[in-house]
């Protein structure tokens, strides 16, 4: 599925704004058909945005189950005898959407994109209603999983329930990107493909557009970043040479735009999209993990998609700043933990060069006990997997072209210390090598390496570990001795580079103290100096992302403070102590290492 954009045979009509916004506590929406008439008693909702924080309701931001979004719209007069597609980036996490009050669409999973054929089911130059109901529901069959407690006993009112989930950032539902609508020719490109290689500084693109009609005759342009046309090509699939290819490089992005297009018989265009393609290679090679043939050091952060008022809403705003604080602290990669993010920030990390590694939302597929089975029959079971692999596979189809994403992560700290988990996650491992053979892939670990019984399939090992912190807790003259056993043990056991893919401690900021304690500014900057002294005497490591980039929204619990504290910056994105002292790090270890 290609991302909306305006092209020479493209229009897009964005319809994020204000929508008309209905919670539907006792679940009879869907019953009595909400979605054949106009919704009544409506508040204002704006898109994209989590609708939890937006209200002064305590019972809309804790609500479980679904509600109902409307917004009416005009396909221009112009655009009747089109293909008419409605998009809709991102709605967490399960979604059925009506046009008309006819069904167009129905999808589960919170963070990819979904979308619908309307042609048939619109009227042009008329007023068009879209109906999207949005539940947020995570059962053990989510991705995130999560499920409903009920109380059964006389301290509860009854019918009390709660969600649980097993993942601390807060969740966040609604309609979280923007709802697109274009139109397309009756003729168009559903999908291109890219990958790239550079053989004795040529590139080499190898491309295939696959377009709806397959007598279309499929023609192919490269240019650089001057607008000159380097490469040219006609077929449905085939290769574009560079001589003296400028490459993607992290931080020192250089983005060729790649455009197809598909001819009819009779001489017209039919469709035309482009995309900002990279030319670099990825590899893993020993304990090294290579760009374009280079040995590449991740200095960064796991992320989150979080911010106040909006939760999870897109907002560019937002996401320009946050790249701006990762060019500013020397960073030069992240990951999404722990869920695809929107794409609008990948096309922005491929034009700044960050680096970025991509994650599937399984997050919390564990017990932190090592005798409660995780996948079994009725939690992680057979159709878990199918959602998994479902998942996979749309991440993989929606940012296999951004050269900005170098690696696939599977999963963040799943049960993987059980003999069951071997199955599912060679069948994961297997599947993401099938679909993009170019690309590294990792799962990031829970367990300890002796431990693991899933490393084996994969390319690299990324640890997630709190001494000091969730061990030990105040204990920072353990850290050093406990790292060190602990990365020394992966490598020892499984032979492959190690990126440390979090680590870190909650600073309250304008906490201070000195000796540090736990959750002031000098506490949560000696633990990662500690951290870093091992780090810099082993070789293996190939990578250090802090958790976390910014401070943001957890549920509520006795170990949060408002929230999860481990920002490096703030949830207004203001540095903490820490910052600082990253800053002079990441700059005087340099760009690759
Ligand atoms: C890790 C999780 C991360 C949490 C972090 C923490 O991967 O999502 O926020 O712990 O507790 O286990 O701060």
């Amino acid at each position: 599925m290609l991302f909306p954009k305006d092209t020479l045979t493209r229009e897009v009509k964005d319809l994020s704004g204000i929508w008309r916004f209905k919670p539907d506590p006792e679940n009879k929406g869907r019953e009595e058909e909400w979605y054949k008439a106009p919704l009544h008693d409506t508040i204002p909702m704006p898109v994209p945005a989590s609708y939890n924080d937006i209200t002064q309701d305590a019972a809309l931001r804790d609500h479980i189950g679904d509600v109902w979004y409307e917004q009416t719209f005009i396909a221009p007069r112009s655009w009747s005898g089109d293909r008419i597609v409605l998009w809709v980036g991102g709605a967490c996490h399960h979604a059925v959407v009506w046009v008309n009050g006819a069904e167009a669409a129905a999808h589960k999973g919170g963070f990819l994109p979904f979308e619908a054929d309307i042609t048939e089911l619109i009227v042009h130059g008329q007023e068009n209603r879209v109906t999207i109901v949005v539940n947020n529901v995570l059962s053990w069959q989510t991705l995130p999983p999560g499920r409903i407690k009920t109380f059964d006993d006389e301290k509860h009112p009854e019918g009390y329930r709660v969600q649980e989930y097993f993942h601390d950032f807060f969740n966040y539902a609604g309609l979280h990107r923007p709802v697109k609508l274009y139109r397309t020719s009756q003729s168009y490109i559903k999908d291109i493909t890219t990958t790239a290689d550079v053989q004795a500084g040529t590139g080499i693109v190898y491309y295939t557009v696959e377009a709806s009609r397959p007598e279309g005759e499929v023609r192919v342009r490269l240019l650089d970043e001057d607008g000159i046309t380097v490469a040219t090509s006609k077929g449905s699939s085939g290769t574009l040479r560079v001589e003296n290819a400028r490459l993607w490089k992290p931080l020192q992005a250089y983005l060729y735009s790649f455009h197809a297009e598909v001819w009819g018989a009779d001489g017209e265009r039919e469709d035309h999209y482009q995309l900002q393609i990279g030319i670099r290679t990825v590899k893993v090679e020993g304990t090294r993990f290579l760009i374009n043939g280079e040995p590449f050091y991740f200095k960064g952060f796991g992320k989150h998609e979080d911010s106040d008022i909006r939760g999870k809403g897109v907002d560019q705003t937002v996401n320009v700043k946050d790249m701006n604080l990762l060019r500013w602290i020397n960073a030069n990669s992240f990951r999404t933990s722990h869920y695809p993010y929107a794409e609008e920030l990948l096309d922005l990390a491929d034009r700044e060069g960050i680096v970025v590694i991509g994650e599937v939302p399984a997050v919390g597929f564990t017990f932190f006990n090592y005798n409660d089975k995780v996948y079994a029959p009725d939690k992680a079971n057979d159709e878990t997997l199918a959602h998994h692999l479902e998942v996979l596979t749309a991440l993989i189809a929606r940012d296999k072209n951004h050269p900005s994403v170098v690696m696939w992560s599977l999963a963040n700290e799943a049960a993987n210390f059980q003999e069951e988990s071997v199955p599912y996650f060679r069948q994961l491992a297997d599947t993401a090598r099938r679909l993009d053979p170019h690309r590294p892939i990792t799962i990031v670990q829970w367990p300890l390496p002796d431990k693991c019984r899933v490393s084996q399939f994969f390319d690299v090992i990324c640890v997630n570990r709190y001494y000091s912190w969730y061990q030990d807790p105040g204990a920072l003259e353990l850290v050093e001795h406990q790292v060190e056993w602990e990365l020394k043990g992966w490598f020892r056991t499984f032979g492959k580079p190690v990126i440390m893919s979090e680590y870190g401690a909650d600073a309250i900021a304008g906490f201070h103290q000195d000796p540090p304690v736990m959750f002031t500014e000098e506490y949560q900057q000696e633990l990662l100096t500690r951290y870093h002294n091992v780090f810099d005497r082993l070789d293996f490591v190939i990578g250090e992302h802090v958790w976390a980039f910014a401070d943001f929204a957890t549920k509520q619990g006795i170990t949060r403070v408002g929230g999860n504290k481990k920002g490096i910056f703030t949830r207004q994105r203001q540095p903490k102590a820490a910052a600082h002292m990253l800053r002079r790090r990441w700059s005087e270890m340099g760009d690759y290492s």
